[in-house]
């Protein structure tokens, strides 16, 4: 019986109107003076902070927060490997002569355990009272986007390709239609593999031919990638998958899981179940993974718990979802093909589309890319790689699949490798970044990882930039200045269609 206290995501989506004020970074809550909120350009908080000031800062907290994240990720995947942090991590894997920029600008992170002090130094500067120049502010953003890339997407990458190999090019199924009624159904959703891979072995073990696992979000992007293990969801269907009533287990570690999972799993005979030491949920089963040996463990005990819930699963259960085609798997050998197609004119360009799926923003994106294909590539990473399987696009031939978040680290190679194959400057490439629907933090570090490339990077969706600031002037100009890149907002698909067809890129 579906429990009274339990919505939809559409329905909180509705209750939940987004503040206006907040929506425009125009409110801070620092101190506790506050929380100040600005209504009208010159307006200050009790403190006297301006809404650049404001704004930046918020900004800083969104970067910092998500480069925490992809960081975090990398050192999980370190201590379950029982391997230390690289030396001259970035000095390895940056272009050279970005590195000469970085360094004439301050930019360039401390490496090892060191650049989560980058992080922390960025949670110091934006507290109260600390710094209050939004341009040293903004200047510190583009060093945590910097820190993100390399400390959080390359090196998870990295650890990623060597524990369980590269990605192969395959076909695979995405949608809620590859949730099979007549299977034991284990749904896997999260970000870090060591958990996921243990699960995938268990389930290909002899006796498990009836278990079905499917993932979620960027776990079960890197596992489509790598096996063909079939994706039904993104972050925004991650309800839906349980509202089938046929998932029996829906295991969970970190990043972008909905604490209202718990409500939704009780509402069936679903067990959620917890399995990072650092995200519990109330009311979830909690199986920590610590080491190898217990990740195993778990995972036995998990198909298990499928095996004896699906006994107890109601038995005329449909799924009114096609699974979809999807060509995925694919890594940064692209990069010459790619380069051959741009050399010999047959697409303008490449257009990254990355990040999340906000539900707030619509599907017309959908239509757009799908429209600019004819002339661009497309590189596709994480919950708007899922939109564009969705609806049919992944083929393979103009979309391509590269997997999770943390693999922007292979589209941010492929502009690399194409750059160097071309004698040019990363800025100097008909490249672009899109993220159309952030929803996470993570999102907007990524997003400044490539403005630091020097790759221009378009977002969607209001993040925390103020356009009435000069923190949009500070991004247009100074990061033009210094990087020849920009970050823009555009919330409109049309219009960034038609400005994308009028000035191409580049
Ligand atoms: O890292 S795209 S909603 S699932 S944050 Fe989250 Fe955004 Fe999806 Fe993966 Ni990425
Ligand atoms: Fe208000 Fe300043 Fe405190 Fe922010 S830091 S809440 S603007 S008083």
């Amino acid at each position: 019986m579906v429990k009274e206290k339990f919505e939809k995501l559409r329905d909180r989506l509705n209750n939940n109107p987004p503040c206006p004020i907040g929506l425009k970074s125009m409110c801070c809550k620092h101190c506790m003076m506050g929380p100040c909120r600005l209504f009208k350009p010159g307006d200050v908080g009790v403190c006297g902070a301006n809404q650049d000031v404001i704004s930046s800062r918020n900004l800083l907290r969104v970067v910092a927060a998500g480069a925490s994240a992809h960081t975090g990720h990398a050192l999980h995947l370190l201590d379950f490997l029982g391997k230390k942090f690289p030396d001259n991590y970035i000095e390895n894997k940056a272009p050279k002569y970005l590195m000469s920029v970085w360094k004439k600008l301050g930019m360039m992170p401390k490496v090892k355990y060191e650049h989560f002090k980058e992080i922390s130094e960025a949670l110091h500067a934006s507290t109260m009272g600390v710094n209050a120049d939004y341009q040293d502010i903004l200047a510190r953003t583009v060093k945590v986007g910097i820190v993100d890339g390399y400390l959080g997407l390359y090196l998870s990458t990295e650890l990623e390709d060597e524990k369980y190999g590269k990605p192969t090019v395959k076909k695979g199924k995405m949608n809620l239609g590859v949730i099979k009624p007549e299977m034991i159904n284990i749904a896997v959703h999260g970000h870090e593999p060591m958990f996921a891979e243990a699960l995938y072995q268990e389930t290909k073990k002899p006796g498990n031919e009836n278990v079905n696992l499917i993932g979620v979000c960027c776990t079960g992007a890197s596992l489509l990638a790598r096996y063909g293990v079939p994706l039904a969801s993104n972050v925004v269907f991650q309800e839906e998958v349980i509202s089938t009533g046929a998932i029996d287990v829906m295991a969970v570690d970190v990043q972008c899981v909905f604490p209202s999972l718990v409500d939704l799993s009780e509402c069936f005979h679903t067990s959620l179940i917890t399995t990072n030491p650092l995200a519990k949920i109330e009311g979830a089963i909690h199986m920590p993974i610590t080491d190898k040996d217990n990740a195993k463990k778990v995972a036995e005990s998990i198909v298990k718990t499928a095996k004896n819930n699906f006994k107890k699963r109601r038995k005329d259960i449909q799924i009114n979802c096609k699974e979809v085609d999807a060509v995925v798997g694919f890594d940064e050998s692209i990069a010459d093909d790619l380069s051959e197609q741009l050399r010999t004119k047959k697409i303008k360009g490449i257009i990254a589309v990355i990040g999340c799926k906000n539900p707030r923003v619509g599907d017309e994106w959908i239509s757009i890319y799908k429209k600019l294909s004819k002339d661009y590539a497309f590189l596709a990473t994480g919950c708007m790689a899922f939109e564009l399987g969705r609806f049919g696009l992944l083929d393979g031939k103009r979309f391509f699949h590269l997997g999770s978040c943390v693999n922007n680290s292979r589209v941010a190679e492929i502009f690399k490798i194409i750059a160097e194959k071309n004698k040019k400057k990363i800025t100097d490439m008909p490249f672009l970044v899109s993220a159309p629907a952030p929803l996470a933090e993570k999102c907007v570090s990524i997003g400044l990882f490539f403005a630091a490339l020097g790759v221009d990077v378009h977002f969607g969706y209001p993040i925390e930039i103020n356009l009435d600031s000069n923190m949009k002037t500070f991004l247009s100009d100074v990061l033009k200045t210094h990087f020849h890149s920009k970050v823009f907002l555009e919330t409109n698909p049309k219009l960034f269609y038609h400005d994308l067809m009028k000035a191409g890129l580049g």
